[in-house]
Formats: structure tokens, C-alpha cells, sequence
């Protein structure tokens, strides 16, 4: 699973607190530390940390158990804290018109083009018409490996080896566009934000008017994720953040958590480089599958499989 180290940690301080005969400040206190330590080294921003865990502490001494032993109870406020933390609620995309426009932006080597395979393979599976646009015009090699995602996922792709107009590869196959459900558009990235990014993303921004406009971020950059998102939101405006590279790194608590606190919705996480390694992101399931509550805990805090969006 991902952040393996993170969860393992989590789960061996949970397994303290059940283990122990009674709870009193002292195990709380203990607790507190063992919870951020292990956020710490998941490279959670420190404010955010020290935040979290004073809520847990506060909530841990003073809330009556309500029908709860102290330790279930103590157990369920780490497990609705670290969702807050999280970002609370789930952010499912509705897809809510023929052709509905999935535009990815990102820095360069975020994982966008692998991304877009996923995505539509994700809503193929669904029943989705897909089509996928490559516009990435810098990159050498961008179109072929657009083509090849495309094949991977078992779908159209519109691409252009030889024009260097975003716009216009756009625009040149326009009339094709209503015979699919979802049109997810690829588009270039830089080493870093730069206003020639800007500007492209700008012009692509307004020739296609995505309904949603997603920034891939790679997990390892940790806490740093907060940063980057907001300063795309703030230049292009995006309606949710894809983490890419889960898998990869210990990081990625601290990615997800600065993805939050940015206010940009995490849609989904990627878990690997293949077609299928894609998760649409969840903090309840998230986090129960982190401390080990699994469905085994009654069905109700375990992962919840989405088959709502499924095309009937
Ligand atoms: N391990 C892992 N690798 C990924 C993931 N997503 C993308 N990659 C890899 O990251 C690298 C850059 O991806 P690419 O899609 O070309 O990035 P782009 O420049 O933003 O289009 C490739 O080697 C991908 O295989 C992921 O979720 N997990
Ligand atoms: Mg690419």
C-alpha cells in the first residue's frame, strides 16, 4: 500500500492505546507525540502537525465517550481528525455534459501524460466514451507517448507530430469532439512556473474552457505541494489536484495534507506507473485503510468502492 511507513506507524500507536490498562494524560501526551512524529516524517508542514494533534489532545481529554470505552473513543478522534486533515469530504468529479472537457496541467515529468492514460481508462471502465487530446508541442517524443497511452488504455487519440500551435491541434479536430462522453486534454509542462507556462496554459484555458482543469502534482515533493497549487490556482484557476507518484515516496502524507490546506480539492492520487494504478481519492477510506480499520471495522469507515458515477 502506499505510505507504508506512515501507516505503520500510526497502526502501532493505535495498537499502544488498546493495549494499554487506562487511559490518562500521560498515554495521551504519548500518543501526541507518536502522531506527530510519524506525520513529521511523512514531511507534513509543521504548524499543520502541531495544529492536528492539539485538536486530538484537547478533544481526547475533555469530550465525554458517549457510549464509547475512552480507548474507542480516542481511537475515532485520531480517525476524524486525520480525515479533516485530509480534507474531510470526497471531491468526485460530475461529469456533466457531452463532451465533458478533464484538462491536466502540471510542471514537467509531474506525471500528467500517464495521468491522462489512467483517467481514461478510469472512466472507459465506466462506460465512458473517451477521447484524449495531446497538446504537449515542447516536449520531443510527446506525441508518441500520448498515442501509446492512448493504446494502452484502449482509446482515440487526437494528436499532431508536426504543429506547434496548441490551439490549433485543438481546433483542427473540433468537429470530432461531440462523439465522446469525455475529452481529457494533455497539455505541456515546465521545470517550474514560468510565465511562458502561464501564457500557454492561458491560451489553452480559454480556446477549450475545460470544465475541469486539474494540476498534476508528483507526491515527492511533499509539503512543497501547497505552494505549487496555489500558485497554479492562482495563474489558471484549477478545480482539483491529481497526486501523482504515491507509491514512490515516504512524502506523500505530507503532499496530501498540503493539497488540502491549499483548498484545492485532491480528486484522485496516482499509485503506480501502470494504466490501472489510479485511485479516485477519498480521506475516509483513505485514512481507515492508513490505520488499519479496513471494512473489517463494521463496513462504515473502510474504503467505499464508487460505482455511483457508473454509466447505466
Ligand atoms: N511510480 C509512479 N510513477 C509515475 C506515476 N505517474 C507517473 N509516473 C512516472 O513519472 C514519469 C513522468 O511521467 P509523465 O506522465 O511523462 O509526466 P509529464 O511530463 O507530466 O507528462 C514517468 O516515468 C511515469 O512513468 C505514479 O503514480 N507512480
Ligand atoms: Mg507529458
Amino acid at each position: 500500500m502506499v505510505l507504508e511507513k506512515l501507516s505503520g506507524s500510526l497502526k502501532s500507536t493505535l495498537q499502544k492505546i488498546a493495549k494499554s490498562l487506562f487511559v490518562d494524560e500521560k498515554l495521551i501526551n504519548e500518543l501526541v507525540k507518536d502522531i506527530q512524529r510519524a506525520l513529521l516524517h511523512a514531511d507534513a508542514n509543521v504548524k499543520l502537525v502541531f495544529d492536528l494533534t492539539e485538536k486530538i489532545k484537547k478533544r481526547a481529554l475533555n469530550e465525554e465517550a458517549k457510549g464509547l470505552t475512552k480507548k474507542e473513543q480516542i481511537i475515532s478522534i485520531v480517525y476524524e481528525e486525520l480525515v479533516n486533515f485530509l480534507g474531510k469530504e470526497q471531491h468526485k468529479i460530475d461529469i456533466r455534459q457531452k463532451p465533458f472537457k478533464i484538462m491536466l496541467v502540471g510542471l514537467f515529468g509531474s506525471g500528467k501524460t500517464t495521468t491522462a492514460g489512467k483517467l481514461a481508462k478510469f472512466y472507459a471502465k465506466r462506460g465512458f466514451k473517451i477521447a484524449l487530446i495531446g497538446l504537449d508541442i515542447h516536449r520531443p517524443a510527446a506525441m508518441e507517448q500520448i498515442e501509446q497511452v492512448g493504446k494502452n488504455a484502449n482509446v482515440k487519440v487526437f494528436s499532431d507530430k508536426k504543429n506547434k500551435d496548441p490551439v490549433e491541434i485543438w481546433s483542427n479536430s473540433k468537429d470530432e469532439y461531440k462523439d465522446y462522453d469525455i475529452l481529457i486534454i494533455d497539455t505541456a509542462g515546465r521545470d517550474a512556473l514560468s510565465h511562458d507556462l502561464i501564457m500557454e496554459i492561458e491560451e489553452v484555458n480559454k480556446a477549450i474552457q475545460p470544465d475541469e482543469n486539474l494540476l498534476v502534482i508528483s507526491a515527492d515533493i511533499g509539503q512543497a505541494a501547497q505552494k505549487q497549487a496555489e500558485q497554479f490556482h492562482k495563474s489558471c484557476g484549477i478545480t482539483g489536484v491529481i497526486v501523482s507518484k504515491m507509491d514512490g515516496t515516504a512524502k506523500g502524507g505530507g503532499a496530501l495534507t498540503a493539497c488540502a490546506v491549499s483548498g484545492a480539492p485532491i480528486k484522485f492520487i496516482g499509485v503506480g506507473e501502470k494504466v490501472d494504478d489510479l485511485e479516485q481519492f477519498n480521506p475516509q477510506g483513505f485514512v481507515g485503510r492508513l490505520l488499519g480499520m479496513g471494512n473489517k471495522s463494521g463496513g462504515c469507515r473502510g474504503p467505499r468502492q464508487e460505482i455511483s458515477e457508473r454509466r447505466v
